[in-house]
């Protein structure tokens, strides 16, 4: 194995074989590796943007006709004179497999959640809540499609309906469409992958972000899910094609694929690229909510790489060899294999662990399961770029 690893990392590269440090082969697979010593120039303070809620959707605007939340985040009186919080409300995107689902079970069954459980096949996800035992009293089921921005403020309008408070957003749901030669795209246009991953996510986030400051909840988060291999510091980021924005020109053009590339940087269409890319906007975008609203609003960005989930139905347009080989590769030598019901702990307690309440955090797990915040590759950390990504997709999304 070490033999294995080592003879495809850079000669540059040292790893502790055994060890104490955070970054020893054994305890990182060799996942979590950085491959250069790039210090983030992520400065929260220097850089964080003036507050700009925009005018339209978020933030200020009318107040609406109803109002969410109701019940008091902390309940006084039980017989023993102890504090006990209220049902938490986390509202999780494609929870109907994979990740979401692990996650909405493991909150589900703490009793102290509620998982608004946002789904584009609500009998699929009614079906896999009900297989793995969730109990109807711990979850909802509402319809989102994030490849359409119209299911999305629709979603949104459904939501606050329903009057329930929003304490927690997970974004999670994702495509990847590795092996398609055209690129397809959503209800408005865009390339599916970064569509649906990045772009539904945000109109999503941004028009949520009113509802997650009116909670009364002691611990707001609002949390995306990245992924190592948008992280071109990692040996996994480096297998190709590799993630980069380049200088935005597609995203600038609407990624349609007519007139401009269906691509972010402008190149070729290429389905694993797309994706990579589409993670590296979720985590710059992380950064630039933190940036932007975390000192006014308290609420806590994250994003995560929550390990190697081989057995997911993210692969399930991949090959059938590679759907084969993937989860004993990630086993055995990798070793960056994670069951799904672990990674499932592992984003739960992200969502509600009151000692990850760090904000501007992307955190990995290392190979006891202990959480620690990682190293953002040099592009996925690019503040400049963060910026221009913000401000390019509240053009594309309506918000601008
Ligand atoms: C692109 O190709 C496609 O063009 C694109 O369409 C999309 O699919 C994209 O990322 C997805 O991939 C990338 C291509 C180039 O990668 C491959 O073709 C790799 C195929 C291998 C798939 C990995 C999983 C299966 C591994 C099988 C292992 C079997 C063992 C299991 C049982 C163990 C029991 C003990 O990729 C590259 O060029 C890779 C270059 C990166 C680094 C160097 C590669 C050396 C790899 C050595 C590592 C370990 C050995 C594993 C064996 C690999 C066999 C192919
Ligand atoms: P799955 O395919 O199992 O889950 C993806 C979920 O997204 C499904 O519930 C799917 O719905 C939903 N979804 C897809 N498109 C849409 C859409 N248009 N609208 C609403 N929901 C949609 O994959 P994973 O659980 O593996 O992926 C979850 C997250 O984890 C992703 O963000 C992925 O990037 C990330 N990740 C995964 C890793 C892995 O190794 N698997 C590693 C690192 C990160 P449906 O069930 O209807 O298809
Ligand atoms: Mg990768 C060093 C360890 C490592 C880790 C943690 C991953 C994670 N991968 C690693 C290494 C390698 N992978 C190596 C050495 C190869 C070449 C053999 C390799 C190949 C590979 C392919 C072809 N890996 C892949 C693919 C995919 O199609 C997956 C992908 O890129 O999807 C975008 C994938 C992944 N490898 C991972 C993880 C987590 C994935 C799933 C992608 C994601 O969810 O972001």
């Amino acid at each position: 194995m070490a033999l294995q690893a080592s003879s495809i990392l850079p000669s540059t590269l040292s790893i502790h074989k055994e060890g104490k440090s955070s970054f020893s082969l054994k305890e990182n697979g060799f996942l979590g590796v950085c491959l250069n010593n790039h210090k983030s120039d992520f400065n929260p303070t220097v850089l964080r943007a003036k507050i700009q809620f925009d005018q339209k959707n978020t933030a200020v605007g009318p107040i609406r006709a109803q109002t969410a939340a109701t019940t008091p985040s902390v309940t006084p009186a039980t017989p023993q004179g102890k504090k006990t919080l209220r049902k938490g409300s986390v509202v999780i995107t494609g929870a109907s497999s994979g990740l979401g689902l692990a996650t909405a079970k493991a909150l589900a069954e703490t009793g102290k959640w509620h998982v608004i459980m946002a789904c584009r096949d609500f009998l699929k996800a009614e079906r896999a809540a009900k297989s793995v035992g969730m109990n109807k009293e711990n979850y909802t089921i509402m319809h989102l499609d994030l490849a359409s921005l119209d299911s999305v403020r629709q979603f949104v309008d459904n939501f606050r309906r329903s009057g329930r408070p929003l304490d927690v957003l997970v974004c999670n749901a994702a495509v990847y469409l590795p092996t398609a030669k055209e690129p397809t795209f959503t209800a408005e246009g865009f390339e599916l992958s970064v569509g649906t991953n990045h772009l539904g996510h945000f109109l999503l986030s941004r028009l949520l972000l009113e509802d997650l400051q009116q909670s009364d909840y002691p611990s707001k988060r609002l949390i995306i899910v990245g992924s190592i291999t948008g992280n071109t510091n990692t040996l996994a980021g480096n297998v190709p094609p590799k993630a980069n924005l380049g200088d935005l020109r597609g995203l600038a053009g609407g990624l349609n694929g007519l007139n401009t590339s269906a691509m972010i940087d402008g190149g070729e269409f290429d389905g694993a690229k797309a994706y990579k890319d589409s993670k590296v906007c979720n985590m710059l975008t992380m950064q630039e909510y933190h940036r932007r609203f975390h000192e006014e609003t308290g609420i806590t960005f994250a994003s995560l790489y929550p390990g190697c989930i081989a057995t997911t139905g993210l692969f399930r347009e991949h090959i059938p060899l590679f759907r084969l080989l993937f989860p004993p590769f990630q086993k055995y030598i990798t070793k960056g294999f994670v069951s799904e019901e672990e990674s499932g702990k592992r984003l739960a307690q992200v969502v509600s662990e009151p000692s990850l309440t760090k904000s501007g955090v992307y955190w990995s797990w290392n190979k006891d399961s202990a959480s620690f915040e990682n190293q953002l590759s040099q592009e996925a950390s690019d503040a400049e770029k963060a910026k221009k990504v913000w401000e390019l997709s509240e053009k594309l999304v309506g918000l601008a």
